[in-house]
């Protein structure tokens, strides 16, 4: 065996060289590792008697990309570009064998091996759309030279990871091998290549997959009419499809792949890209909580416990049990058990429609789900979620009699979004058990989990939530108590802001539009109306005192009364409301005040720098432990544009000062609960940042 440097050794085993990388976590190819594999190849050059070459790495992976933290930074070793020529001009086979997840320029440098050879479980994708920016090292021009340019359209533009099976099918990977025989399967691979006489393929000369699209320009028209929706705001998955579109029509490989390098370029150095990056590294960094080391010990969960089957319970159930967790789901009545446990059903046969899922799997999901109407149920469980509605005298009870019935070390968590989890935890002898754990909805479907940290949670807990969330697949965020948390409250401070802006002249959707166009999902009125218009209001108690009481007590409740702040048709679209006009018009002249006209840069400051604002308080508090998480949190849990990189990236781009002199500006107008956070005014004053 030679070693080559830190992460590379070259050994031989007769006429098959074997050349192994070793650079954990993920053997990003960093300029280490490339130093490494650029003299690896070389030295194997010149071996005698060497008549083929394995690729493969140690860890838990192949090579899972470019290291991304080198983007932007001064370029050291060799470029990928000279080690791909330098695998592809080869004078035998080099065979890549792959296992864990190959992705973007790990996944690149496969593709300019003559031949590759995977086990099952090994995934290949060019991912880089998430980081806003294209596979820039070939990716784009040898992809649909194996797959035709419509399956490699919706590859590169949603980042898909292709399963082991699906790529032998597509041939991504020309054999498979058992797993744990990777090495021994590649070698005999070689020799099998060797054996048959079989040529240096090399993916750039393969042009007939190609050639039906070329000139098809209907192609690619179809696709971006087709997600125009899904690609809003992005620059990366424009400049993707730009990248085939120019492997189909140039006149040679190398014109597409110079079209490829220029749109890269101007990737990885515009701001979408930045962000996306921040916003990669912030939600790893998330799972990091200072005071609880990688190594706490956590609660080992075989069986979970939820309380409440409604929407939010039922949406949390089917995280575990997608996972093999077996839940027990406590109702108060059968039919509310039984209506729960159908909706659970029913999500799970759409997901089958759409052929997610087999029917044998849902079927494997739901029998894991046990129904009870009596909390002795949860005695044998290792987390409890309770997910009633919010009110803290009935959440008090619940924790009150867990108490007495769940297993001491067991895990008792609260589902609430707002309520204090301090006070929730003072009802049980066993406040260091208790946590937050809030889902956001659809629970099954949005990533986020904000893990509330009480005063008295211990840290195993802690950690245990912030595991737990990784394993169901959630980007988990810590958060200390506060009424809404970290997401709810910042939430809270952009709602004042649209609020006041309908007393003093916008409409809702004047408001809902400049946000939406930001790259929200959707604005504060539209999401109002969707959650309904009534949570939390009564008929007997509405004083007419808001313009939401007089849109309830006219019965405009929200979608689901075809109206509330907008009118609905039946396919729920939303239009302007003559009535809501009318009805804010009224109000705002009642209370004697004269509209005025609003800007949409005075709506996206006072909603987004409020938010900024709201947020430098929660970092000041204590309450997020650093910028990123909270950053993090508006991303995975209320859909902040990811190309703007979070609230506190955002003002980091904006300037603090520019977001602090704004917030002066406007003054009174903030309202009389605003006030300016002294962290904000005090990294404006020195010139720092919340991000960087
Ligand atoms: C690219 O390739 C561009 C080319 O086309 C063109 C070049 C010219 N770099 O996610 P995990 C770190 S763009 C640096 O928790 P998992 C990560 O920060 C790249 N660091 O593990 C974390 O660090 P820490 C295209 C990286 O098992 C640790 O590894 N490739 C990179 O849940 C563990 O990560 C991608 O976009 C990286 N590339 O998932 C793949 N990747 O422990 C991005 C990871 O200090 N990576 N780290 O917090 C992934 O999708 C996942 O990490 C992976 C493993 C699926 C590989």
């Amino acid at each position: 065996m030679t070693t080559i440097n830190a992460v590379t050794t070259l050994t031989t085993d007769g006429e098959i060289a074997v050349l192994s990388l070793n650079h954990p976590p993920v053997n990003a190819l960093s300029a280490v590792l490339r130093e490494g594999l650029m003299a690896g190849l070389q030295q194997a050059k010149v071996l005698p008697g060497i008549r083929a070459l394995v690729l493969i790495c140690e860890g838990r992976t192949f090579l899972a990309g470019a290291d991304i933290g080198e983007f932007g930074k001064p370029a050291q070793g060799p470029s990928l570009y000279l080690i791909q020529d330098e695998i592809e001009a080869a004078p035998y086979p080099v065979v890549a064998a792959i296992h864990g997840t190959s992705l973007g320029g790990g996944f690149e440098v496969a593709l300019c091996c003559h031949y590759r050879v995977a086990v099952p479980s090994a995934k290949c994708g060019l991912p880089e759309v998430h980081l806003g920016l294209l596979p820039g090292a070939g990716g784009t021009q040898r992809l649909p030279r194996i797959v035709g340019a419509a399956k490699a359209l919706e590859m590169v533009t949603s980042g898909t990871h292709v399963g082991g099976a699906d790529s032998l099918a597509m041939g991504l990977f020309d054999q498979l091998v058992p797993e744990g025989e990777l090495l021994a399967g590649a070698k005999q691979f070689a020799r099998q290549v060797l054996a048959e006489g079989r040529p240096l393929r090399k993916v750039r000369d393969a042009d007939d997959k190609l050639l039906p699209d070329r000139g098809n320009a209907a192609l690619f028209a179809d696709f971006r009419a087709a997600n125009a929706k899904r690609f809003r705001g992005f620059l990366a998955p424009e400049y993707n499809i730009r990248c085939i579109e120019a492997a189909v029509n140039s006149a040679s490989f190398e014109d597409g792949k110079q079209v490829e390098r220029t749109l890269f370029l101007e990737l990885v150095s515009g701001i979408q890209s930045q962000a996306q990056r921040y916003a990669f590294f912030a939600e790893r960094q998330a799972q990091k909580i200072a005071d609880v080391p990688a190594d706490t010990p956590t609660v080992p969960v075989a069986r979970v416990g939820i309380i409440g089957a409604g929407t939010m319970g039922g949406g949390i159930a089917m995280n575990f049990a997608n996972v093999g967790l077996p839940v027990t789901l406590v109702e108060t009545s059968q039919a509310a058990l039984d209506k729960g446990l159908a909706v659970v059903r029913r999500n799970y046969e759409n997901s089958a429609k759409r052929g997610k899922l087999s029917s044998a799997q849902v079927e494997q999901r739901m029998a894991l789900l046990t129904g009870a109407l009596d909390l002795q149920a949860l005695a044998g469980c290792d987390m409890v979620i309770e997910a009633v509605f919010e009110n803290m005298a009935i959440k008090k009870e619940i924790f009150a009699k867990l108490d007495a019935i769940v297993k001491p070390g067991a895990v008792l968590a609260t589902n609430t979004s707002a309520l204090n989890v301090n006070e929730i935890a003072s009802a049980t002898a066993r406040p260091e058990a208790v946590v937050g754990m809030h889902f956001f909805s659809p629970a099954n479907v949005m990533k986020l989990l904000e893990v509330v940290r009480g005063d008295k949670t211990s840290k195993p807990v802690v950690a245990t939530a912030m595991q737990i969330g990784k394993k169901i697949g959630k980007v988990a965020a810590l958060s200390g108590v506060c009424p809404g948390f970290i997401g709810n409250r910042i939430l809270a401070a952009r709602g004042a802001q649209s609020q006041a802006m309908l007393l003093e002249g916008a409409m809702p959707w004047d408001i809902d539009r400049v946000l939406y166009d930001f790259g929200m999902p959707m604005g504060p009125f539209a999401m109002s109306d969707l959650a309904g218009l009534d949570i939390g209001w009564s008929a007997e108690t509405s004083k007419g005192a808001s313009i939401r009481d007089l849109l309830c007590e006219a019965g405009r409740r929200g979608q689901k009364t075809s109206a509330g702040y907008y009118d609905y048709d039946a396919a729920r679209n939303a239009r302007p409301s003559e009535v809501t006009r009318q009805i804010v018009a009224d109000f705002v002249a009642r209370q004697g005040r004269s509209p005025r006209a609003i800007s949409d840069t005075e709506i996206l400051e006072r909603c987004t720098y409020a938010m900024v604002n709201e947020a430098a308080k929660i970092l000041d508090e204590g309450i997020a432990q650093r910028a990123s998480d909270i950053d993090t949190v508006w991303i995975n849990g209320y859909g902040w544009p990811v190309y703007r990189g979070g609230p506190m990236f955002y003002a980091d781009t904006v300037g603090l000062p520019t977001v602090v002199a704004q917030l002066q500006a406007y003054g009174e107008m903030m309202g009389p609960g605003f006030s300016l956070s002294p962290l904000l005014l005090r990294k404006a004053a020195a010139g720092e940042h919340f991000t960087r």
